[in-house]
């Protein structure tokens, strides 16, 4: 594949152009703090195994990617572990009796460097792929993820990861207001919620696609001339 060749891959709400050369494939919070029992997300309330099918698709989807030699980008929510870029908001939202910050069975709850935080071991970086600490939702607010993409030469993201309605949407909006075009596919990211799944994808391709477009792992396989399996 000449990775300078346009490609085009079916989705909503219109075919989805771009060249794989200046897209990344950016995968939001693939972290087992929300993926494994004893984490942010189970702490919070959730059933954690809802986000599970999502590993499959994306460690196909990871492994296309990296055949075609196309750049990828991870990222983690998470604080310092003196907590100083923790809101004091963010620290007491939700009434939990256990917060950010404090010890859990995998860690310190959302703390960098805790093995809670880091990203599943299905899905994990290579050397040369940036891992972007994030504070926050949004993978902009607060980091260097804009400045990277700038040098990389990055028009298009596909975005993939966790959670659909938080932290992809959050970050598909601020891409969206940075002029990058993005695609989220829909095998590739999890809600702890179906209708939050089904809305969250529908906020992005609405109203002519809005914030972005909404396509699957098997159709920007078969554009990228790769198998689903
Ligand atoms: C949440 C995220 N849900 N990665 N974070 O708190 O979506």
């Amino acid at each position: 594949m000449n990775t300078s060749d346009p490609l085009s891959v079916r989705a909503e709400p219109y075919a989805y152009d771009f060249v794989p050369a200046r897209c990344a494939l950016l995968i939001i919070d693939m972290q087992r703090d929300f993926l494994e029992a004893g984490g942010f997300g189970e702490m919070l309330g959730n059933d954690v195994s809802r986000l599970r099918s999502t590993i499959d698709p994306n460690r196909r989807l990871l492994t296309a990617w990296r055949k075609a030699g196309l750049q990828v980008i991870h990222t983690r929510e998470g604080h310092r572990p003196d907590l100083t870029d923790l809101p004091r908001a963010k620290k007491i939202r939700g009434r939990s009796t256990m917060r950010i910050g404090d010890a859990g069975p995998m860690g310190r709850i959302l703390v960098r460097g805790e093995p809670g935080h880091d990203i599943i071991p299905e899905l994990y970086p290579l050397p040369d792929e940036p891992v972007i600490d994030k504070p926050g939702k949004g993978a902009f607010f607060a980091t260097d993820l804009h400045a990277i993409l700038q040098y990389r030469g990055i028009e298009k993201l596909v975005v993939t990861g966790v959670t659909t309605e938080v932290c992809v949407n959050t970050t598909v909006r601020e891409a969206n207001d940075r002029g990058y075009d993005c695609l989220a596919l829909e095998d590739c990211v999890g809600s702890y919620f179906p209708e939050f799944q089904e809305m969250g994808l529908r906020m992005i391709k609405a109203q002519g696609g809005i914030f972005g477009w909404v396509s699957d792992s098997a159709r920007i396989l078969a554009a990228l001339g790769q198998d689903a399996d």
